[in-house]
């Protein structure tokens, strides 16, 4: 069969779908976000399956279909959970792999769970891919999944793309498992990344720490050959440039100029509240510039969106904690009866609210310590087509290479940043219009389903 006929699997952490309550009983519904309209689409014409995790743990359901695409879950337990997911994932591999901002952990009594919560991914993709299937295998939770499924079903094709940064050999070095990690991926044919730079931290790490050869990015190991690229994700452009347009959003984002900023110029933050999203560098940053500028709060408001995110780990209630803290701090400073200089929000906002606020606010920050792309940051640019916006940007976010008009700042340096808000506050109209129309040259023409059809037609080669 021609190769780009062959049915698709995707197999990931996450089904696409999650389990609500509807008048009728529970039903699947699907979870919003990028990567999921992007590949439902293609899955679907393809024909194949989603292998993933329900989100609950104990018995898995049946395999099941759901808008027309067949799901097939993975049983993961209340211990795995803990040390898989929680242990593993996010208390070694996610730290390790955004340059150690937090001291990542390492126990053996969390590797084996990863290696047997792997090879249960390995085994039900394998008794459920069709014959010669292509399977893209995603993200930090499965490097072990492609060598597995190569042993099980030497008839697949096989992807994997990581979705966070790579480190290099620095960094990576110290995992106790770095050749079990790196020779799990290279079960894949084709081996996918954010950025040039991850890629080639790969090929260093593979010729480093493992017995393949490497010519430029192809890598052998075994008799095995595999195609090391950048494949930088992106987002649906003409989703948010459509409802950033819409007349009902347009109202809504002067009602939020209104109530939220009084008048004020917005300067916003949106992220998952996670540690590598340098959320208190920037409300420091923003602190800063009201304690040189006595009449800065009558101008400007920060708002900061924060979606509460695994919160089952100390830290990240800790981080939480943190960062109420400093936005009271900072509120109880500066603010005056009815002129609040921060406004923070712990939750998720609906879609079209998300983009009413990324339209309202003529700055955004967007500041990690480290990020694998940063998607927000093209929301943003997606969301201004009227040319106005300016994008303050981290240096260590692969968006950086790709949104290079933004204005560039080391999240390190609060100085710095502190002098860019100000910078962003007063760059005149035309300037801001030049960078803006650049980026959304640039976001519009590599979109999130360019990305997946560059990735899928490297697969099929
Ligand atoms: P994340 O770390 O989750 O993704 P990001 O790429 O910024 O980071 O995506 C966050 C998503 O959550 C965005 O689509 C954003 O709109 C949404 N979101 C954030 N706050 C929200 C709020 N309050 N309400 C509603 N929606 C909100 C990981 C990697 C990234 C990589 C992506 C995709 O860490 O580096 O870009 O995967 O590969």
């Amino acid at each position: 069969m021609p190769s780009r006929d062959r049915p698709l699997v995707i197999v990931a952490n996450r089904l696409p779908v999650s389990r609500v309550r509807g008048t009728e009983g529970p039903r699947w519904k699907r979870s919003p976000g990028g990567l999921v309209s992007a590949l439902t689409p293609i899955v679907r014409r393809a024909g194949g399956a989603w292998v993933g995790w329900t989100g609950t743990t104990g018995k898995a359901p049946d395999p099941f279909e759901h808008d027309r695409i067949k799901h097939v879950c993975v049983p993961i337990s209340r211990s795995q959970l803990q040390r898989f997911y929680y242990g593993f994932c996010n208390g070694t591999i996610w730290p390790l792999y955004h340059d150690a901002v937090r001291q990542p952990e390492y126990h053996r009594h969390w590797w084996r769970p990863y290696v047997s919560v792997n090879k249960r991914f390995a085994t039900v993709t394998a008794e459920s891919a069709p014959p010669d299937s292509r399977v893209w295998v995603h993200d930090y939770h499965l490097q072990l999944v492609p060598s597995l499924l190569r042993q099980m079903r030497p008839d697949l094709r096989i992807g994997f793309f990581l979705h966070i940064p790579l480190p290099p050999e620095e960094l990576f070095g110290r995992l106790p498992w770095r050749r079990q990690i790196l020779e799990g991926i290279m079960g894949a044919d084709v081996v996918g990344f954010q950025t040039q730079r991850d890629a080639q931290n790969f090929l260093s790490l593979a010729r480093r720490y493992t017995d393949a050869r490497t010519e430029k990015s192809i890598v052998h190991l075994h008799g095995h050959s595999l195609q090391v690229s950048a494949f930088p994700i992106s987002i649906d452009f003409e989703r948010y440039d459509r409802m950033a347009e819409d007349p009902r959003v347009i109202e809504r984002s002067k009602q939020l100029q209104q109530q939220v900023g009084q008048g004020r110029r917005i300067v916003l933050g949106v992220d998952r509240l996670d540690y590598t999203k340098g959320i208190d560098v920037r409300l420091r940053a923003f602190q800063e510039l009201l304690a040189r500028r006595r009449d800065f709060k009558r101008e400007c408001v920060m708002v900061q969106l924060a979606v509460p995110s695994r919160e089952r780990i100390q830290e990240y209630r800790e981080l939480r904690s943190r960062i109420e803290e400093i936005v009271g701090q900072i509120n109880g400073e500066f603010a005056e009866v009815g002129l609040i200089p921060v406004q923070y929000l712990h939750r998720e906002l609906p879609f079209e609210e998300l983009v009413a606020l990324y339209r309202a606010a003529e700055v955004l920050l967007v500041t990690p310590l480290a990020d694998g792309m940063n998607l927000v940051a093209k929301e943003y640019v997606a969301a201004h087509g009227d040319g106005s916006g300016v994008l303050v940007l981290s240096e260590f976010t692969g968006a950086a290479s790709e949104l290079q008009t933004a204005l560039m700042v080391n999240p390190h340096d609060v100085n710095g940043l502190t002098e860019m808000i100000a910078l962003a506050l007063s760059l005149p109209k035309r300037e801001v219009s030049r960078r803006m129309q650049r980026m959304r040259e640039v976001v519009s023409r590599h979109t999130v389903y360019d990305w997946a059809d560059s990735f899928l037609a490297a697969l099929t080669d």
